[in-house]
């Protein structure tokens, strides 16, 4: 669909200054290895030492007799393992914080929202009454522990799903038992000479990816609002132009607000300030990158200036003093690109080395005096700055739309609730819903797919709900702005102009795709939408999908009664049987499923005919896109039949004489 490498002009021209100046890239390393065409499709096993055994002729079998569709499917369900294992840990480190936090040993952090942590102590049975703040954060935090180390029974938070789909959970025995034990359980199961039937290792694939969804990753995100406060939207702005000329450019870039967080605190302590100008700098920009950029976008504003494919080459500006990491998401690269320039590489976390980086390991007991520490690393780094290149590309965008926010900017704040955007959907002003997520891949154009599918869905009156990088690279085009309306079909637009918030809407991080399921199980359950989220008219995407964090998120959100469908050709492509298996299979049991569809125009038919087909089951009125948008309202009126290019070109006078108003 797309020749191009990127479609971020920041990229872009960074990436031509990269390449002229003979640095590699992800693009340039893409380009010059081609993926391995037996693993990509799930045919390689390499599980034990008498392999690896590659299964490209039909009907055989690796030395120990394992079919291509054993071998597609535990590799399947480990990337599963690996996403979930990922979330979840990061949301065991957040329960970890709050329990420090609790007991007095983390004197740098405080409750930024007790309504939220009463509401989560609710939600875990947690009595609350008579006890003090710090006591409630001391139960919260022990109980989410305790789900981690869970053996039987079922998590707390399947609760919060449908009755109706904890009912196909219990019936399949797919409701999840302890994060940790789902998790054990795909590595177990996936051993050589254990589980050697593809229905029942993608089964229990689904039983981890519920652990993550409907745990792990709903935890951490319910902890991370307690601690740093309930994201509400705000104004911030993206891209690469954010990046100062004459400051210091410190960059957070990973996933866990515990470190970034500190670091907000850090940079903008007045000693820091003065330290930063005493070599020169007229002050410090904090600005972000990937999922932690997601974390501090929404709740602090802190401009975001790339996202997974873009972060080596934000580093090619030269203007980069520090680049602080935690977890996930981080290029090896980043050391070699680095090297190129002045920017100093901190690493933090015990669990993500990188060789060539300075590792300063943070912790939550002294996290303002390790924050400060290394933002001092940064501003002593100024005086080596040399010729910078900054991209001048920015764009704005409204951030912050928890969960909780929908509720309220629906509903107020009394009554709070659904009811509207049901009705919407029910009416057919709006045609369905969307989540658009996850990553960009160096094997398609960057950010061309998410851009692609977004404008194609509120184009045809999907509200689109997004995270991650697919939230970033959906920023850097403007769609999530107010102003984006004027793309979205008539029935969106009106909404969105009635409310004053975008057609796509940026919910959080990765981990926060556990919002989307809370406002799914929340519209299944408000009434005239069905019981269930299968009977919703929505669906999933992850166009640009690159890590097993995202097969985990798109195998919940199939268990959760969503069609998903990622970008890509099928990874368990092998085997017809398996990938039929994840799809028509999945989807009878489950009611959700699962499509690779590589080419975005196909996906996005395919999802506008799914959601209509879920209309006509609930027997809605069928969308007309002519039915909404008629409104008196002169100026949006004219606006609405004006070329998108047009729409800002004249001022009220010009449009009052266009209208015959004037
Ligand atoms: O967790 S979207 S590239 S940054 S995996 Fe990573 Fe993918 Fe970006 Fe956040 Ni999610």
């Amino acid at each position: 669909m797309n020749d191009k490498r990127t479609i971020d002009p920041a990229t872009e021209e960074m990436l031509e200054i990269a390449e002229a100046a003979g640095i590699s890239t992800a693009f340039s390393r893409a380009a010059a290895m081609k993926p391995c065409p037996i693993g990509d499709k799930g045919a390689c096993c390499k599980i034990c030492s008498m392999g690896p055994c590659r299964l490209v002729k039909e009907g055989q079998r690796g030395v120990c007799g394992a079919t291509k569709e054993t071998v597609a499917a535990r590799n399947f369900a480990r990337m599963i393992a690996a996403g979930a294992a990922a979330h979840s840990d990061h949301g065991r480190d957040m329960a970890l914080t709050l329990l420090a936090v609790a007991e007095g040993e983390a004197p740098d952090y405080e409750i930024r929202d007790e309504k939220k942590l009463l509401e989560v102590a609710h939600l875990l049975g947690i009595e609350t009454k008579g006890l003090e703040t710090l006591e409630i954060a001391k139960s919260v935090a022990e109980t989410a522990l305790a789900q981690f180390g869970q053996q039987k029974g079922e998590l707390l938070y399947v609760g919060r799903a449908p009755k109706k789909r904890r009912k196909i959970w219990h019936d399949l025995g797919i409701a999840p038992r302890g994060i940790d034990r789902e998790v054990v359980d795909i590595m177990h199961r996936t051993h050589a000479g254990n589980d050697q039937w593809y229905d029942s290792i993608l089964m229990a694939g689904l039983r981890t990816a519920l652990a993550d969804g409907w745990s792990g990753s709903m935890l951490s995100t319910d902890i991370t609002d307690i601690l740093f406060g309930s994201p509400v939207p705000l104004a911030a702005k993206v891209n690469m132009g954010m990046l100062s000329e004459d400051e210091v450019n410190i960059v957070v870039h990973g996933h866990e607000p515990t470190l970034s967080e500190m670091i907000v605190v850090a940079v903008n302590d007045p000693e820091m300030i003065d330290y930063a100008k005493s070599k020169g700098a007229k002050g410090i920009n904090l600005t972000g990158i990937c999922c932690t950029a997601n974390e501090t976008i929404m709740r602090q504003g802190v401009p975001t200036i790339g996202n997974f494919l873009s972060q080596e080459l934000t580093i090619a500006t030269g203007a980069i003093e520090l680049m602080i990491v935690d977890i996930q998401c981080i290029m090896q690269a980043l050391v070699p690109m680095a090297e190129q320039f002045h920017t100093h590489l901190v690493t933090t976390s015990p669990k993500a080395y990188i060789e060539g980086a300075e590792h300063i390991e943070f912790n939550e007991h002294h996290a303002l005096e390790i924050a400060k520490q290394i933002v001092k690393r940064g501003i002593d780094n100024y005086p080596n700055r040399k010729k910078t290149h900054i991209p001048n590309v920015t764009n704005d965008l409204v951030a912050g739309f928890s969960h909780e926010y929908i509720n309220y900017a629906l509903g107020g704040y009394f009554r709070g609730s659904l009811r509207p955007l049901n009705d919407a959907v029910m009416s057919g002003r709006l045609r369905g819903v969307a989540g658009v997520v996850g990553c960009n891949n160096a094997r398609t154009c960057h950010d061309a797919a998410h851009d692609y599918i977004t404008r194609e869905l509120i184009k045809n009156d999907v509200l689109v709900l997004m995270t991650g990088c697919g939230a970033i690279a959906c920023a850097k085009f403007g769609l999530l702005s107010p102003e984006a309306a004027k793309y979205a079909g008539p029935g969106l637009r009106e909404i969105c102009e009635t409310i004053g918030i975008p057609p796509v809407l940026h919910v959080g991080s990765c981990v926060d795709n556990a919002r989307i399921l809370t406002t799914l199980s929340q519209m299944a359950t408000e009434g005239g939408l069905g019981e269930d989220i299968s009977d919703i008219p929505g669906v999933g995407f992850a166009p640009e999908w690159m890590s097993e964090k995202a097969i985990s998120i798109a195998s919940y959100f199939v268990a959760s009664g969503v069609y998903t469908i990622m970008g890509s050709d099928s990874p368990v492509s092998n085997s017809p049987i398996v990938d039929r298996f994840i799809s028509a299979d999945w989807e009878e049991r489950v009611g959700g499923k699962l499509e690779f569809i590589a080419d975005p125009e196909e996906a996005v038919a395919k999802a506008l005919k799914h959601i209509d087909e879920k209309r006509k089951a609930l027997g809605l009125v069928e969308y007309d896109p002519n039915r909404f948008g008629q409104s008196d309202d002169w100026q949006m009126d004219l606006v609405m039949s004006l070329p998108p290019e047009e729409v800002n070109l004249y001022s009220y006078a010009e449009m009052a004489a266009k209208a015959g108003k004037g």
